[in-house]
């Protein structure tokens, strides 16, 4: 049985000023993840206290919040088979020195102050930042990607 989940993911300031959109777009495309939601969005100092409520108070807070808002950021809904899990793995550990190599975090980034993207980590917090990003009728999943259509074929046939 397919089972289909959706995760938050966002490209940070630093990813969108050095010109890395592209590049990481690609690699949940390549994997053949479905991107049912998509926008440039100016981050506010209020939307950031709501994105990252669980770290206020944190010694590292204001610092997220000032980089956070220093820039716009692609925030995205990413679909697929167990998203959240598969889409955090791709995305690396949050310090990109300790992220394995192949990660973007690994691959893209150096400290973790400027780890280029984000993606939620729960299916708790998918569903949170997805409501604080998106509204219902900015996602589009009424298509099919053609991974979508072979691996439903697929399911059909009994292969
Ligand atoms: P992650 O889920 O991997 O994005 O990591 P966290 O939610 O723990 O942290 C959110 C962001 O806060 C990280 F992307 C980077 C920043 N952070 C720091 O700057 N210092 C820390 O010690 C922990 C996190």
């Amino acid at each position: 049985m397919i089972s289909e989940e959706r995760t938050f993911v966002a490209i940070k300031p630093d990813g969108v000023k050095r010109g890395l959109i592209g590049k990481i777009i690609d690699r949940f495309e390549t994997k053949g993840f479905k991107i049912v939601a998509m926008k440039l969005l100016q981050v506010t100092p209020e939307l950031a206290a709501k994105h990252y409520e669980e770290h206020q108070g944190k010694p590292f807070y204001n610092r997220l919040v000032n980089y956070i808002t220093s820039g716009p950021i692609v925030a995205m809904v990413v679909e697929g088979y167990r998203a959240i899990e598969s889409v955090r793995h791709m995305v690396g550990c949050t310090d990109p020195v300790k992220a394995d190599v192949g990660t973007i975090r690994a691959d893209f980034a150096q400290v973790m102050e400027y780890n280029a993207i984000h993606a939620s980590d729960s299916t708790e917090s998918a569903a949170r930042e997805i409501a604080i990003y998106f509204k219902p009728e900015e996602i589009y999943d009424n298509w099919q990607s053609m991974l979508e259509m072979i691996t439903y074929d697929q399911e059909r046939s009994g292969v």
